[in-house]
């Protein structure tokens, strides 16, 4: 008799194939193995989720054997830690792998808001080229990109930034030793020193809503906002307000509140190029994290520890 799991997000086929090879996997998302899932409530032993997915503590109370949560990311944000250690079960993440894909799609982002990428293909879709004209972009070169976060994606951010002759800076909760740019004393002094604020910042109950109305009127009317952290970061209702009245120039956004469901002013959003949470999502880096998910399950089953636990 194979184990039973949960899975609570589909993961890359040849994941799933052999997660399926070891395991009775249950889909949450798949209507058609509801009665079998219910069947198998208190023998599942462990989940596999997705970091903006997780697994809600209603659900964490239906699953009385439950032992890891095996998230195929590194945002721990939907589970509840505290909880999940209460009942002695291992909270996982996929960390290393991810970071530099992750960078890569902010700067894609911040490009493709600086020199109107998105928009370009549109006007040669549309037969503008040759009878309208098109704006001028913006050079990276010079610009001051301030970070705010600078744990492993934020560090790989500025790398690549510097690389563009970007001028970085950054603000981190904690201290940070190994990296010589500059450091800013709050939130508000690094919107205010920066051209482009990137924010690769983990979402907590203290990082909620961190950048709000003040800290977009102080990057400014030539600034421009990248998120590839989490929406909870950001106040939706001030970068709305900031995108369509100029208080700031444009935004490059991979991560919203409420997904898949985000609101719907973002479609008409000036100066806005929206990804639907992919920055993680390449074949390379979804192997190797769904390498990571089927190790911590697999060890969990042996009695072992599984090697990326965080809680
Ligand atoms: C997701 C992420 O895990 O790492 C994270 O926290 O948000 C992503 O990598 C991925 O989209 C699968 O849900």
């Amino acid at each position: 008799m194979k184990p039973d799991i949960l899975l609570v997000e589909p993961m890359m086929k040849l994941i799933e194939d052999r997660l399926d090879a070891a395991y009775t996997v249950h889909r949450l998302y798949d209507p058609a193995s509801r009665a079998a899932l219910e069947q198998a409530l208190p023998n599942i032993r462990a989940v596999a989720t997705g970091g903006g997915t997780g697994l809600s503590s209603e659900w964490m109370e239906k699953l009385p054997s439950l032992g890891v949560i095996a998230i195929n990311g590194v945002g721990t944000d939907k589970v509840d830690l505290k909880l999940a250690r209460s009942r002695n079960i291992d909270v996982t993440t996929t960390p290393g792998v991810l970071t530099d894909d992750v960078a890569d799609l902010g700067i894609a982002l911040l490009l493709a808001v600086l020199r109107h990428v998105v928009k370009g293909d549109s006007f040669v879709r549309d037969g503008k080229w040759g009878t309208d004209p098109f704006p001028l972009g913006h050079s990276p070169k010079g610009k001051r990109v301030g970070i705010l976060g600078l744990g492993q994606i934020g560090k790989a951010f500025g790398r690549r930034a510097e690389a563009f002759g970007m001028d970085v800076r950054y603000w981190n909760r904690s201290p940070i030793t190994d990296v010589a740019w500059k450091s800013c004393a709050s939130p508000l002094a690094l919107a205010e020193d920066s051209d482009i604020l990137v924010l690769a910042i983990a979402a907590t109950a203290a990082t909620e809503n961190i950048v709000n109305a003040g800290i977009l009127k102080a990057l400014g009317q030539t600034g421009v906002l990248v998120n590839i952290a989490r929406g909870s970061v950001v106040d939706e209702d001030a970068l709305l307000a900031a995108l369509n009245d100029g208080t700031i120039a444009g935004a490059g956004l991979d991560v919203f509140v409420n997904e898949p469901k985000i609101r719907e002013e973002f479609f008409t959003a000036p100066n806005t190029v929206l990804m639907p949470h992919q920055a993680s999502a390449t074949v390379e880096t979804r192997i190797a994290m769904g390498e990571l998910v089927l190790a911590n399950i697999a060890a969990h089953f042996a009695g072992e520890k599984p090697p990326t636990t965080v809680n």
